[in-house]
C-alpha cells in the first residue's frame, strides 16, 4: 500500500469509527511551544529527572523543584492549544453526536487538552496547575505565576507540592481503572507524539492491541511502537492529527 493510500485508508477508518481512544505525549504540545522531555532540545538534557523529577529530590530540595516547576508554569502559562489539540476537541464532539466514546489520555501536565474543549481527559501524569497538600493530601487548582515559595496549604499549613506524578510513584487507581477499560474496549487506539519509554504508558499499545484494538501511531519519528502498531505516520501532529481527522 502507498502513503496515500495507507494515509487513505487510517482516514476513513478513524471517519467510521465510534469508538476512540487517544495517547498524547510531549510531542502532541511541542507545536504550541512547550519543551518536550526528550530529543534535541528536551528538558532533560538540562536537568536531571532524578534530581527534579522525583519524591526524593523534593524531599532533599523542595526550593529546587519548585523553581522548576515556576520556571515551566511560567512558559506553559504563554502557549495556546495548537491544532492537533484542536482536531481532538472536534473529535470528541462528533463522537458524542454520532452516540460513540471517546477518551483522551495524556501524559502531559500542561492542561493543553482541556484548554483546547476536550472534556473526557484522564491526566494519568497530573497536572502542573494543580497542587497538593504533602501532609492531609488537599488538591487545589492555583494558576499563580509565579508561585510565591515555598506554598503552603490552606487548611493545614504544611508544605504544598506539585499535583504531578514523579517517577518512582504510582498512578492514580482510578486513572488506571478508566485508561484500561479505555484501552481494552477502543475500536481505534490513536497514539500521538509520544517516546513510548515511560511506563507505564508504554505498555499502552500492546493492552489495546491485544484487546483488538486497531492501532495507529503519529510522530516525528519512529519509536519502540512503530514495530507493533498498525499503521505509523511520521511528521508534526499540529499537521497530520488535522488532516487525519477532518
Ligand atoms: C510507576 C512528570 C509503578 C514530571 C514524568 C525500568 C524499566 C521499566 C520501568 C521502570 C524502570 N525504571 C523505572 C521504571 C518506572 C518508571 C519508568 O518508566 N521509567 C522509564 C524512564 C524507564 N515509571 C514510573 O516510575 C511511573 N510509575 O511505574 O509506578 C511503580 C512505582 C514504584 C515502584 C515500582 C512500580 C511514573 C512515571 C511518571 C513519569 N512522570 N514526569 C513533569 O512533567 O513534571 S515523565 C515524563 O515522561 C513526562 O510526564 C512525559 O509525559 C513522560 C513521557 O514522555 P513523552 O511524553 O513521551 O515525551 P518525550 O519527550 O519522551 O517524547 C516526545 C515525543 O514526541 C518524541 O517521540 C518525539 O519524536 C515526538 N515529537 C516531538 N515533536 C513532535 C513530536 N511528535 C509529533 N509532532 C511533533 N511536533
Ligand atoms: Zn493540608
Amino acid at each position: 500500500m502507498s502513503i496515500d493510500q495507507s494515509f487513505e485508508d487510517t482516514y476513513r477508518r478513524l471517519a467510521d469509527a465510534l469508538t476512540v481512544t487517544v495517547l498524547t505525549g510531549a510531542g502532541v504540545s511541542a507545536d504550541s511551544g512547550v519543551p518536550t522531555f526528550r530529543g534535541p532540545d528536551g528538558l532533560w538534557n538540562n536537568f536531571r529527572a532524578e534530581d527534579l523529577a522525583t519524591p526524593e529530590a523534593f524531599a532533599r530540595d523542595p526550593q529546587l523543584v519548585w523553581e522548576w516547576y515556576n520556571w515551566r508554569r511560567g512558559l506553559i502559562a504563554s502557549t495556546r492549544p495548537n491544532a492537533a489539540h484542536q482536531a481532538l476537541a472536534r473529535l470528541e464532539r462528533r463522537l458524542d453526536q454520532r452516540g460513540g466514546r471517546f477518551r483522551l489520555i495524556t501524559q502531559n501536565v500542561d492542561g493543553l487538552h482541556l484548554s483546547a474543549g476536550s472534556r473526557r481527559v484522564t491526566e494519568i501524569h497530573g497536572n502542573i496547575w494543580k497542587v497538593r497538600c504533602t501532609a492531609c493530601g488537599l488538591v487545589a487548582e492555583n494558576r499563580d505565576v509565579p508561585l510565591r515559595l515555598l506554598p503552603t496549604c490552606s487548611r493545614c499549613r504544611e508544605l504544598l507540592r506539585p499535583h504531578i506524578v514523579w517517577f518512582g510513584e504510582t498512578l492514580a487507581a482510578e486513572d488506571l481503572r478508566d485508561t484500561y477499560a479505555a484501552l481494552e474496549s477502543c475500536e481505534i487506539l490513536l497514539i500521538i507524539g509520544t517516546s513510548g519509554i515511560v511506563y507505564p504508558a508504554a505498555s499502552f499499545a500492546p493492552v489495546a492491541k491485544s484487546a483488538g484494538a486497531y492501532v495507529i501511531e503519529l510522530n516525528l519519528e519512529t519509536t519502540p511502537y512503530t514495530g507493533v502498531v498498525d499503521r505509523s505516520f511520521q511528521g508534526r501532529a499540529k499537521d497530520l492529527v488535522p488532516a487525519l481527522l477532518k
